[in-house]
C-alpha cells in the first residue's frame, strides 16, 4: 500500500443542499457550487518556495506539481477557504491560495494551505487531505509586502467566520475527511 498517493481526480460530494438560483454573481455561483459540491483533494506536504511565509505568521503547507497540474479546469485561481487535516490529526480551518502568486511573479501554479491551528513541529512529508468549502477573492497583486500580508490577514478573518456558519460546520464531516488514512 501506498502512503498518501497524491489524488489526481477530484471527488465530489453526495451532499445535497438547497441552491437559490436567483443567486448570479460569480462569487455566489462558485460559493453555492463549492457548498453543494465541494472540492476535497489530498497530496503529501512537499518544501515549497523557501519565501519564509513562516516568519511571516503564515506558513503554507504545499502540495506537489502534479496535484496541481491536476486541479480541474473549473477549479480558478484565487483565494478560498475551507477544512484541512493533517495525517489522521483533527480537522481545522484554512485558507488556500491557489495560483501564480503575482506579487513573487512565480513561474509555477502553486496550492498553498494555512491552517488556523498552532502545531507542535513542521509537518513535512505527512498527508495533508483539503476540502475547499468557498471562496474568497481573486489572487492580486501587491505594492509591498506588507499589504500582501495584511490582505491574507483579512483573509484568515474572513474565512474563520464564514465557516461558523451551520453550513460550513456540517462539511467538517465530508465522508473523505473523517476515514482512516492508511
Ligand atoms: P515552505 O516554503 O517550505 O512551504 P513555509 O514557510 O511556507 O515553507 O512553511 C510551511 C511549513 O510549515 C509546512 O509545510 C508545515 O510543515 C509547517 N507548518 C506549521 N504550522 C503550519 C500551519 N498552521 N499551516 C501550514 N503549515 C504549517
Ligand atoms: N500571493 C499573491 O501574490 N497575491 C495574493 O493575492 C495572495 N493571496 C494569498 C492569500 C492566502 C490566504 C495565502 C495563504 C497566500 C496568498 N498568496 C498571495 C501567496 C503568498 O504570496 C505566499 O504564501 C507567500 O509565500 C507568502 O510569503
Ligand atoms: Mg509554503
Amino acid at each position: 500500500m501506498h502512503y498518501c498517493r497524491n489524488l489526481y481526480k477530484i471527488s465530489s460530494s453526495k451532499l445535497i443542499f438547497n441552491t437559490n438560483s436567483k443567486m448570479s454573481t460569480f462569487y455566489n455561483k462558485i460559493n453555492q457550487r463549492l457548498l453543494t459540491n465541494p472540492f476535497y483533494t489530498k497530496g503529501e506536504v512537499i518544501h515549497g518556495f523557501g519565501r519564509g511565509s513562516k516568519e511571516l505568521g503564515i506558513p503554507t503547507a504545499n502540495f506537489a506539481e502534479d496535484v496541481v497540474d491536476h486541479l480541474p479546469s473549473d477549479v480558478q485561481t484565487g483565494i478560498y477557504y475551507g477544512w484541512a487535516r493533517v495525517d489522521d490529526g483533527e480537522v481545522h480551518k484554512m485558507v488556500l491560495s491557489v495560483g501564480w502568486n503575482p506579487y513573487f511573479k512565480n513561474e509555477k501554479k502553486s496550492m498553498e494551505t494555512h491552517i488556523m491551528h498552532e502545531f507542535d513541529a513542521d509537518f513535512y512529508g505527512a498527508c495533508l487531505r483539503i476540502l475547499i468549502t468557498g471562496y474568497l477573492r481573486p489572487e492580486e497583486n501587491y505594492n509591498s509586502l506588507d499589504e500582501l500580508i495584511t490582505a491574507i490577514q483579512n483573509d484568515i478573518n474572513n474565512a474563520k467566520n464564514n465557516l461558523d456558519s451551520p453550513d460550513q460546520i456540517n462539511l467538517k464531516n465530508y465522508e473523505e475527511m473523517m476515514t482512516k488514512q492508511e
